[in-house]
C-alpha cells in the first residue's frame, strides 16, 4: 500500500486537517477505493476526502465545518449495506464521513443488560462483549464481521433472529447523534421506559445517514442461550412450510429463533457457487427451512423440536428433516445459508427485491409474482429466500449472463414494477431490512402516500437545513 500525503491547498482542507489529523484523512488511492464502492459492486462514486473521525467531539467538528461550506456528507460505516446509501455521487464534491475509528466499548451494564458502544464498533465485536459479560447481543447478519453498529441502527437492520428478539430498532434504547449542524444530541439513556415526548431515537433509527450521524448506542441485552437445536427440513410446497412456521411455533413458543427459508433453486446456486458446501438432505426439495431454536437451559430442546418434526412428516406436512448433531453439523447448516449472498454476486446481475408481507399470504404471494415474472420475462430466474418466519422474503431475480447494462436497467424497471405492485396490493413494504439508499429511491416516491412522503420531506428539511446529510438517499 502506498500513502502518498494529500497537499493541503484549501482552507477546508486545511481547517480539515486541523480538526482530524492526518490519521483522519485516508489519502492512499488504493486505500480509498474500498470506501467509493459497496460490497456488491453495484454502486461507484468519487468522495472528495474520506474523512474518518476517531472521537464524537471531532465528528462533530468536522460537521459543523461541512454545514457551514455546505459540503455534502456520505455517512459510512462498514460500507456492506445493500442499497447504495453508503456510496457517494459522481460528483466528487461529497465527504465520505467513516465512522470506522469511533471503536469504544464505552460501558457494559450486566445488571442494567445494557451495553454502550460507539458508532464504529463491529456487530461481533458487541456480541463477543456481550458473551464475555455472560450476556447476549442477539442481532445476527451474514455481513456481522464487517458491519458496524452505526450502520445497524441507521438501516434498522434485521437478520436471523428478528422472530424473537426484533430488529435493532427493537434492540437499542439511547442515542447519540451529531447533527447536520454539528450539534451533539446525548440521549444515551439506558431505560425501559421514558415518555418524555417525541421518540427522538426512533426517528434516527432507519434514517440511513440522512438527518444526522448517530456516534454511540445504548443497546439491549439478553440471557446468553446455552441450549440450541438446529434443522434442516425439506418440503413440496410453501403453503406447508407456513404451516409449519405455526406449528414450531406453537410447540417452542419463544424458544423460536430462527425460521429461514430457501428455494430449491436458492440451494441449487449456493451449491453451484459455493465451495464447500453440500445439501443436508438425500432429495432435492421444492423449499427448505432452516429453524432453530434456543434456551438458556437445555430442557430436552432438541427432542423438543425432533419431535415437531417428526409429527409434521407423519402428517404430510413436511418431506424430510435432519437436525444437527453436533456444533460443526449446525455451523455447516448456517453455512449454506449464509452462501447466498456471495453466490448471487458471482452468478451474475441480480434485482434484489427486500420485501415485507404478512406470513399468511406469502405462498399466494410467491405464486402470483413468479407467474407474472414469467409472463413479461420467461428467460430470467427467481432467486426466493429469506427471514419466513418474519414475512420477509429476499424475491430476486437473477438475469441472463450475457444481459447488457442497458437491458438489466430496463429490466430492473419493469420487475421492480411487477413485484412491487404485487406486494402493495398484498399489504406488504417494498423494503424489509435493507433500507431505501439510491437503489428504492424512485420506488418509495411512487409509493409512499402524500401525506406520509410530505411529513418526511418536513422532518428532512427542518433537521437537515442546508440539505448536506446523504444526499440522493432515501428522500
Ligand atoms: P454502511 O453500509 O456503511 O451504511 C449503510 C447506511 O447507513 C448508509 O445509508 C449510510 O450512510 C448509513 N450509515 C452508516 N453508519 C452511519 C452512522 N453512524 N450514522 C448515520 N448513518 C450511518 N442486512 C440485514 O438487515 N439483514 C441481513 O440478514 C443482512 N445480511 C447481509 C449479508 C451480507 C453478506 C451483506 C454484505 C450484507 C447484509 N445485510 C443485511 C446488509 C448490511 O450488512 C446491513 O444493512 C448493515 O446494517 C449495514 O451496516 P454497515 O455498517 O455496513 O453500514
Ligand atoms: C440475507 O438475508 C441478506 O442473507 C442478504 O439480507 C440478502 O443477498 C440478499 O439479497
Ligand atoms: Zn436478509
Amino acid at each position: 500500500m502506498t500513502v502518498a500525503k494529500q497537499s493541503v491547498q484549501t482552507p477546508f482542507e486545511e481547517k480539515l486537517c486541523a480538526i482530524v489529523g492526518d490519521a483522519g484523512i485516508v489519502a492512499a488511492e488504493d486505500e480509498k477505493a474500498s470506501y467509493e464502492v459497496d460490497w456488491l459492486g453495484k454502486w461507484k462514486g468519487r468522495g472528495s476526502f474520506i474523512v474518518r473521525p476517531d472521537t464524537t467531539q471531532a465528528l462533530a467538528q468536522v460537521m459543523r465545518l461541512c454545514n457551514e461550506t455546505r459540503t455534502p456528507v456520505v455517512p459510512q460505516g462498514g460500507n456492506t449495506g445493500m442499497s447504495g446509501g453508503a456510496t457517494p455521487d459522481e460528483s466528487g464534491a461529497q465527504v465520505i464521513l467513516s465512522t470506522t475509528r469511533l471503536r469504544s466499548i464505552r460501558e457494559v451494564d450486566p445488571l442494567n443488560n445494557t451495553i454502550t458502544v460507539e458508532a464504529g464498533v463491529l456487530l461481533a465485536h458487541v456480541q463477543e462483549q456481550a458473551d464475555r459479560a455472560n450476556r447476549f447481543f442477539p442481532l445476527s447478519l451474514g455481513s456481522e464481521g464487517s458491519c458496524t453498529i452505526g450502520g445497524n441502527l441507521a438501516t434498522n437492520a434485521g437478520g436471523i433472529a428478528v422472530l424473537r428478539y426484533g430488529n435493532m430498532r427493537e434492540l437499542a434504547l439511547g442515542l447519540e447523534v451529531v447533527l447536520p449542524d454539528g450539534r451533539i444530541w446525548n440521549g444515551l439513556r439506558g431505560l425501559r421506559k421514558d415518555n418524555t415526548g417525541y421518540d427522538l431515537r426512533d426517528l434516527f433509527i432507519g434514517s440511513e445517514g440522512t438527518l444526522g450521524i448517530i456516534t454511540a448506542a445504548v443497546l439491549k441485552l439478553f440471557p446468553k442461550p446455552t441450549a440450541r437445536a438446529t434443522a434442516w427440513v425439506g418440503c413440496a410446497e410453501l403453503g406447508k412450510l407456513v404451516q409449519l412456521l405455526a406449528r414450531v411455533r406453537d410447540t417452542c413458543g419463544d424458544r423460536l429463533v430462527a425460521f429461514e427459508m430457501l428455494t430449491g433453486q436458492s440451494l441449487r446456486l449456493i451449491l453451484d457457487q459455493i465451495a464447500d458446501v453440500r445439501d443436508p438432505l438425500d432429495q432435492p426439495h421444492a423449499f427448505h427451512a432452516l429453524i432453530e431454536v434456543a434456551d438458556t437451559r437445555d430442557d430436552g430442546l432438541s427432542a423438543l423440536l425432533e419431535g415437531c418434526l417428526e409429527r409434521a412428516v407423519a402428517d404430510g406436512l413436511i418431506d424430510d428433516a435432519a437436525i444437527a448433531s453436533s456444533l460443526a453439523h449446525r455451523q455447516a447448516f448456517w453455512k449454506i445459508r449464509e452462501g447466498i449472498s456471495p453466490a448471487q454476486v458471482r452468478a451474475g446481475k441480480v434485482v434484489k427485491h427486500d420485501i415485507a408481507l404478512p406470513v399468511s399470504v406469502i405462498p399466494r404471494f410467491v405464486d402470483a409474482a413468479e407467474s407474472a415474472i414469467r409472463s413479461v420475462m420467461p428467460q430470467v430466474h427467481v432467486i426466493n429466500f429469506g427471514h419466513l418466519g418474519d414475512g420477509n422474503l429476499h424475491f430476486n431475480v437473477l438475469l441472463p449472463k450475457d444481459v447488457s447494462t442497458g437491458d438489466a436497467a430496463a429490466a430492473t424497471v419493469l420487475l421492480n414494477r411487477v413485484v412491487h405492485d404485487l406486494v402493495v396490493e398484498n399489504g406488504g413494504s417494498i423494503s424489509a431490512e435493507h433500507g431505501i439508499g439510491q437503489l428504492r429511491r424512485d420506488e418509495l416516491r411512487h409509493y409512499k402516500s402524500a401525506v406520509e412522503f410530505d411529513l418526511m420531506m418536513t422532518l428532512k428539511q427542518s433537521i437537515d437545513r442546508n440539505q448536506i446529510m446523504n444526499p440522493g438517499k432515501l428522500i
